[in-house]
């Protein structure tokens, strides 16, 4: 039987880019190096696929109505007087450098945060992170708990998400983007399934693969430098979150009929 090291190399070589779901199997690869080298959970690999079946029926792209919620939730983050990006295992193993750079452009500090906990796998993301240029790093010593969460992910640092007003929640799981809009914080949640708990509670739910929302909001973040409040303040209300989600569904039901109509 392969070893898991073996499987890796193999299939990290045998990846041709002319493959035409290139990037979608390079991501999956990056989800295992990640769990290797013990950034992301076993369970993560469980999620990314999850993740994928919403990819495929999205198309693989980002639709207009995500490129509207990543303007949106650029606008709320460059608005925020604290704003924080939480990150887990997945995130970690997939975006690392380029949440480190969103942070440097929206000025918001990275907090790890896991569902699967382990001091272990904690640090090894905060040195991850660190290596990528990032200077503020929260989780490793948080300080209070989330109110209303009964598992791990209750963990929070003052400085961090606890006191942060605007929090960037990738890949999450439902309960504590509901308990920190609970708590008065505006919650942007980056998830393929617009069906989830996580998407409903958000405030703004950006229904997007992690690899390509993030470089995105860079990208927005660099144009949208200098625009004053008032202009920032109307993108981020003229966002609708349930139209946003009934649009991401609209999208993979279109791309459903149209293979049915080939069938
Ligand atoms: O590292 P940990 O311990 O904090 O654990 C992280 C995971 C992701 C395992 C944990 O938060 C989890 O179990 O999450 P869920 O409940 O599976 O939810 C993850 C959501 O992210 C699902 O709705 C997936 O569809 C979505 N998702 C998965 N991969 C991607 C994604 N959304 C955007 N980009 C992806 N690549």
């Amino acid at each position: 039987m392969l070893s898991i090291d073996r499987v890796y190399v193999r299939t990290m070589t045998d990846i041709p880019e002319s493959h035409p779901r290139y990037r979608s199997l390079m991501t999956r690869e990056m989800l295992v190096r990640g769990v290797k080298d013990g950034i992301a959970s076993m369970q993560g690999l469980i999620a990314q696929g999850r993740g994928e079946a919403f990819d495929y029926l999205l198309g693989e792209k980002t639709t207009e109505s995500a490129m509207r919620a990543e303007k949106a939730a650029v606008a709320l983050m460059m608005l925020a007087k604290r704003p924080v990006i939480s990150v887990n295992g997945n995130a970690a193993a997939l975006s690392a450098a380029e949440l480190c750079e969103l942070s440097r452009e929206l000025n918001a500090p990275l907090e790890v945060n896991l569902f699967h906990r382990t001091e272990d796998r904690v640090a090894r993301i905060v040195s991850l992170l660190r290596s990528k240029g990032c200077q503020i790093v929260y989780g490793d010593r948080p300080d209070r708990l989330i109110p209303g969460i009964s598992h791990e992910r209750a963990r929070a640092t003052s400085a961090g998400i606890y006191g942060a007003d605007v929090v960037l929640v990738p890949l999450e799981d439902g309960d504590r983007c509901e308990a920190l809009v609970k708590m008065g914080k505006k919650a942007i949640a980056i998830d393929l399934n617009p069906l989830s708990r996580t998407a409903r509670a958000a405030t703004i739910t950006i229904v997007d693969n992690i690899v390509r929302a993030v470089p995105n909001m860079v990208a927005l973040a660099k144009e949208m430098k200098g625009m004053p409040p008032s202009e920032l303040g109307a993108i981020a209300e003229k966002f609708n979150n349930d139209m946003a989600l009934a649009q991401a569904l609209d999208e993979m039901m279109k791309n459903v009929m149209k293979a049915r109509r080939n069938v």
